[in-house]
This record gives structure tokens, C-alpha cells and sequence, in this order.
């Protein structure tokens, strides 16, 4: 290209024009489809914004300029981002003819691509930039402090409103940084354009445990009393151990914590072991959680195995013909993050969480069987847990297995000997069939009835099923309730689990609306996200909301959800004749045709989909809804009083 300075004032302004117009071209694009760039303009995508923010700051962090993030949820519902990083660039490229600043909010991927020197490892699920979160606000500013001077620039909708001129000077010349402030555009986010403090208080703390010595802070300013939270740890992804084990029985203290780097690729791992029977094992690629897991998982998994036998057998902690503990037995009770920083990731599976580069897979390895070994020799009395407690796993594993050989045998996990209490669906396409878990008998009577029998199975449970959660693997098996549900769903229990042969891509959990049902769903997921995980990563969890009013007024009737629904239709309708209002207590109470219509039928019911994303947190709570610590659970069940948090 010409130089600049060369071309005709003409010249320059065709030029301008030309990639104004592009420029405008691009953040239209973003504003006709939202959804293709911040995955959607639900609660989610309107997060989203603020994480595409936040990453610049913290790729300004991984880059060694900066150490403190700030967010704050202003009163009306904008945001403002700060780093104390080096700032923006503020001067005018030739290639545009604009100052950079301008570039990084109007070009789209333009965010951290330009000033050389280091890579961006940060990105949120989509990567794509302040452009974008610019092009989906009403108003958005930035300033930039460097050389003494502070530096604004305005926008409305992507569009420059105010250009970047000085608005401060003979600042202090060493204070430097970037400060973002934006509106989400309600024309773009219909759903809602609030924040929810707690879902960004998780992932900035998330983040903070991620990236060690970077401090962020969240403040809502929105309450009458402004909250603050302010999260700095010095110790990174160790303390994240700590965090998930709050609540548990650890075998040994501190966690394990290593770390390193092999091919530009940095490798940290922690982990502590717990008198769990499950893992919690969280895998992140450049602070994405990479909840499909991928090479560098597989590194992980790969060495842990190794590292342990191979101790063990040295040690003669085993017998010369006992066979190896298997990955499984190695990592029962195992909570462990592992966080690698890539140059450039390729990310893989359906929900492209799942790192493919197989350098990872060697880094990983690598970089922990050295470190573990280490530490197992230099802990011996800590080694000897581990080893007992994966030869336990094993002890475990082979009894269960011999239990479900003999049960199969007799009553069968097979498809071909389906529990009685089952009324099957006549179709026998997965794609198309519903299996309804229904509480209590006479719901269960109501639901058959009331069923589309072509695509809608019901599977009647009595009571309270077996918490899982404290239970070993052959009391599972050995329980009715259980066995029919894995039976029905016909995916194979444990290691045999395959989500490929479920029956049904729909499990749905029809359960009442009081206390009771609350628990027996809970018991559920429990078991769900225990030994069912696959099936809440493909989406095929859900749970049918039965309404809690119906109204009738003459000839007119109204299923309703709420209170507050029930109040505005009652504000609507004329005082005569009154209203009739019906309060559900059970399931039990609706007749056939009424379930149908509420719950069941696919043109009117609600269903709310498990969300697999929310892991981290669900772990945390079903060992704290489930597991022996009282007091933490009742302080739980008194800040989340509303159930909410769990269904979605
Ligand atoms: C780029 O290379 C030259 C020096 O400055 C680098 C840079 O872009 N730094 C930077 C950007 N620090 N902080 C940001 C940033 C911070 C927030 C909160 C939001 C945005 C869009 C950028």
C-alpha cells in the first residue's frame, strides 16, 4: 500500500470512506446476528460482554503490564472495566489512519491483535473482541492513561460519537491503564439486560484462581449497601483445590501443586485427595474451561496412573501378581484442576471445549510425572494414602463388578427385561422418546394416561431414592429404583456407560412442587451427574415445571407459574362471576387430561434443560445438599432458599 503521507487528500478520504464503510458493514453484521458471535442475546450472551472486556485486561496481565482488574455493575446495569496495564495504544496507525484505540472498537478481531510482542492466550468462548461488545451497546467509552494524560473516546451503537481527544493532563506520568464502560442495547438482549452478580462473582473468581497474582475485584453497585468482592491468589489453582474441597475430607494437606513449561506451552496442576468415591477433575486451555476435556486431560490422566503404579511397584506397596490399579481406581476421591496456557489452541468437539493439540498431551505428561514422582518419593507417608486408596478403588471395582455380572444375569440390566413398573412408548426411535421419572404412584397413573404413548415413556418411583452420594458402588446396584432407571434408559452402568444407547433423548423429572419434591429431584441429579454425567453433557436432562395455580372464570381457564402471575391475571379479570382459584400442591392432584395439558404436551409444557456448564458449582453443591457436613448445608439452603440455582 502507498504510503500515506504520498497520497492526495482525495485519495485519503476515498480511502477513509471505504473503510468506514467496511467498518460499519462489520458492526452491522454484528448487530443483524448477534447470536453468531456471542453464542446468544440470552442472559448468557449478555454476560458474555462483560468476559470479552475483562480478557483484554487479563491478556494485558498474562503479558507481565498489569495486575489488577476491576468491574463494577453500575446502577443502571452498565459496566466498567479498568486494568493498570500499559493502555490502549493511542496513536494514529497508518494503515487506517486512525488512533488504535479506535481499530480495537471498531474492527472486528481486532482486540489484542496489533503491538506485537506475545500472544493472546486469553479469549472467552468466542474470542472476537471489544468491536463486538461495542456494536451491542448503546453507549460505550473507553479511557486511556498513559504519558500523563488521559485520553476518551465515545460510541453509540459502534458508532464514533465523540473521537478520541485528551481530556486529562499532567497526571501523574506513572499511572497508565485502560478504563471500558458500557450499555448493553435492550433492542439486542430482549431477554434481559441485568446482570447476575453471582454468575459473574464465579467466573471472576475463577479467574482469579487461574492467572495467581492477578487481583479482581467485583463491585455491584446496583444494592442499596454496594457489595465488593475482591479475590488475589497468591497460590493460584492451589487455592481452587482448596475452594472445591472446602467441604470435604482431604487425605493430606496442602494440595499437591506443580508446575512448568515445555515447548512454550505453561502446565500447572493441583490436586488433594478426598474419602470421596467420585473426582472432580476441571480442565482449562488459556482460563476455557475445557469441559470436553482433550489432550492435555489425557496427559494428565495418563501420568497420574503411571506415576502411581510405577511408585507402588518400586515401593512393593503391591504384589509382584496383582494387577495395575486402572486410571478409575487412581483417581476415586481425586480433586484435581489442570491449566495450561497454549500459543495457539485448537479447539475440538461439539461444544468446542475439548483441546486437540497433541503437544499438550506431552507437556501435560511430562512436566507432572516428573513432579509427582518427586513428591511421592520425598512424601512417603502421603504416597501410602494414595496407593491404599486407589488399591481400595480397585477392591471395590472388581466386587462390583461381580455383583452386577450376577444381577445381570438374574433380573438383567439388559433392554430386553425392562423394569414392570415401565409403560414404554411405542416408538423406538431415541430421537422422538421422552421418559418421563415420575413421583408416586397415582401421578404415575395420571401421566400414563395422559401420555402421547408414541413418543412418552413413565417410569413411576416411590419415595426417596438412595442418596448416591454416600454410597458405594455395589449399594447402588443392589437398589430397585436405580437398577430400573439405568434399565430403562438402557446406556449400561459405569464403565460400560455409553450415552450412545440411550433409549431416550429426553430424561425428564416430573416431581411435585413442595419440599419433598425438591429433595426427590436433587436425589436424581445426584445420581444423574454422578453416574449419568454423558447424558448431561449431551442435553438430555430435563425437568417439566407443573404449574401452581389454575384459574377458572366462566368458561375461561389459566394455568399459572407464580405468585406475581397470579396477581397480575387477577388485577385483569372482571370481579364477576369470581374467580375460581385452585392451588397444586402434588402432581397427584391433576387428573390425566390436566397433566397432559400443564406438563406433558409438548405445545404448552415447560421444560427447564440441565445445564452441564454449571459442573464446577453442582459438585460443590451436591456434596454440600448430599454429603455428611451439616452446617455448611443448612447455610446453603438458607441463602438459596429459592431452589433456583440448581435447575439451571
Ligand atoms: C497492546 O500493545 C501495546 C501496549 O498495549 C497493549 C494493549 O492493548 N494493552 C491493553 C489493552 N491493556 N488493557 C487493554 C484493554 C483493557 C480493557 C479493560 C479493555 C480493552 C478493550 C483493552
Amino acid at each position: 500500500m502507498a504510503d500515506y503521507e504520498h497520497e492526495t487528500k482525495a485519495e485519503q478520504a476515498r480511502e477513509y470512506d471505504a473503510s468506514q464503510i467496511q467498518v460499519l458493514e462489520g458492526l452491522e453484521a454484528v448487530r443483524k446476528r448477534p447470536g453468531m458471535y456471542i453464542g446468544s442475546t440470552s442472559a448468557q450472551g449478555l454476560h458474555h460482554l462483560v468476559w470479552e472486556i475483562v480478557d483484554n485486561g487479563i491478556d494485558e496481565a498474562l503479558a507481565g503490564f498489569a495486575n489488577e482488574i476491576h468491574v463494577t455493575v453500575n446502577k443502571d446495569n452498565s459496566i466498567s472495566v479498568t486494568d493498570n496495564g500499559r493502555g490502549i495504544p493511542i496513536d494514529i496507525q497508518k494503515k487506517t489512519g486512525k488512533p488504535a484505540l479506535e481499530t480495537v472498537f471498531t474492527i472486528l478481531h481486532a482486540g489484542g491483535k496489533f503491538g506485537g510482542g506475545g500472544y493472546k492466550v486469553s479469549g472467552g468462548l468466542h474470542g472476537v473482541g471489544a468491536s463486538v461488545v461495542n456494536a451491542l451497546s448503546t453507549e460505550l467509552d473507553a479511557q486511556v492513561y498513559r504519558d500523563g494524560k488521559e485520553y476518551s473516546m465515545t460510541f453509540e451503537r459502534g458508532h464514533v460519537t465523540v473521537p478520541m481527544h485528551v481530556t486529562k493532563e499532567g497526571l501523574p506520568m506513572d499511572q497508565h491503564g485502560t478504563a471500558v464502560h458500557f450499555l448493553p442495547d435492550p433492542d439486542i438482549f430482549r431477554e434481559t439486560t441485568t446482570f447476575d452478580i453471582k454468575t459473574l462473582t464465579t467466573r471472576i473468581r475463577e479467574l482469579a484462581f487461574l492467572n495467581k497474582g492477578l487481583r479482581i475485584t467485583i463491585r455491584d453497585e446496583r444494592p442499596e449497601k454496594p457489595t465488593e468482592d475482591d479475590f488475589l491468589y497468591e497460590g493460584g489453582i492451589r487455592h481452587y483445590v482448596d475452594y472445591l474441597n472446602e467441604n470435604k475430607t482431604t487425605l493430606f494437606e496442602p494440595p499437591i501443586y506443580v508446575e512448568g513449561k515445555e515447548n512454550g506451552i505453561t502446565v500447572e496442576v493441583a490436586l488433594q485427595y478426598t474419602d470421596d468415591y467420585h473426582n472432580n477433575l476441571l480442565t482449562f486451555t488459556n482460563n476455557i474451561h475445557t469441559y470436553e476435556g482433550g489432550t492435555h486431560e489425557e496427559g494428565f490422566k495418563r501420568a497420574l496412573t503411571r506415576v502411581v503404579n510405577d511408585y507402588a511397584r518400586q515401593k512393593k506397596l503391591m504384589k509382584d501378581n496383582e494387577p495395575n490399579l486402572t486410571g478409575d481406581d487412581v483417581r476415586e476421591g481425586l480433586t484435581a484442576v489442570v491449566s495450561v496456557k497454549h500459543p495457539d489452541p485448537q479447539f475440538e468437539g461439539q461444544t468446542k471445549t475439548k483441546l486437540g493439540n497433541s503437544d499438550a498431551r506431552t507437556a501435560v505428561d511430562h512436566t507432572f510425572a516428573d513432579h509427582f514422582m518427586r513428591f511421592l518419593m520425598e512424601h512417603p507417608d502421603v504416597a501410602k494414602k494414595v496407593v491404599d486408596k486407589g488399591t481400595l478403588a480397585s477392591k471395590a471395582r472388581v466386587a462390583a463388578k461381580r455383583a452386577r455380572e450376577v444381577t445381570r444375569k438374574k433380573s438383567g440390566l439388559e433392554i430386553s427385561n425392562l423394569p414392570g413398573k415401565l409403560a414404554d412408548n411405542t416408538s423406538k426411535d431415541p430421537e422422538i422418546s421422552e421418559l418421563f421419572i415420575v413421583e408416586g404412584d397415582s401421578a404415575g397413573g395420571s401421566a400414563k394416561q395422559g401420555r402421547s404413548r408414541l413418543t412418552q415413556a413413565i417410569l413411576p418411583i416411590r419415595g426417596k431414592i438412595l442418596n448416591v452420594e454416600k454410597a458405594s458402588m455395589d449399594r447402588i446396584l443392589a437398589n430397585e429404583e436405580i437398577r430400573s432407571l439405568f434399565t430403562a434408559m438402557g446406556t449400561g452402568f459405569g464403565d460400560d456407560f455409553t450415552v450412545g444407547k440411550a433409549n431416550y433423548h429426553k430424561l425428564i423429572i416430573m416431581t411435585d412442587a413442595d419440599v419433598d419434591g425438591a429433595h426427590i429431584r436433587t436425589l436424581l441429579l445426584t445420581l444423574i451427574y454422578r453416574y449419568m454425567r454423558p447424558l448431561l453433557d449431551a442435553g438430555y436432562v430435563y425437568i417439566a415445571c407443573p404449574p401452581l395455580y389454575r384459574v377458572r372464570q366462566g368458561k375461561m381457564q389459566r394455568y399459572l407459574d407464580s405468585d406475581d402471575e397470579l396477581k397480575d391475571l387477577l388485577g385483569q379479570l372482571p370481579p364477576a362471576p369470581k374467580p375460581q382459584i385452585q392451588r397444586y400442591k402434588g402432581l397427584g392432584e391433576m387428573d390425566a387430561e390436566q397433566l397432559w395439558d400443564t406438563t406433558m404436551n409438548p405445545e404448552n409444557r415447560r421444560l427447564l434443560r440441565v445445564d452441564a456448564q454449571d459442573a464446577i458449582n453442582a459438585d460443590q453443591v451436591f456434596t454440600m445438599l448430599m454429603g455428611d457436613k451439616v452446617a455448611p448445608r443448612r447455610e446453603f439452603i438458607e441463602e438459596n432458599a429459592t431452589y433456583a440455582d440448581l435447575d439451571v
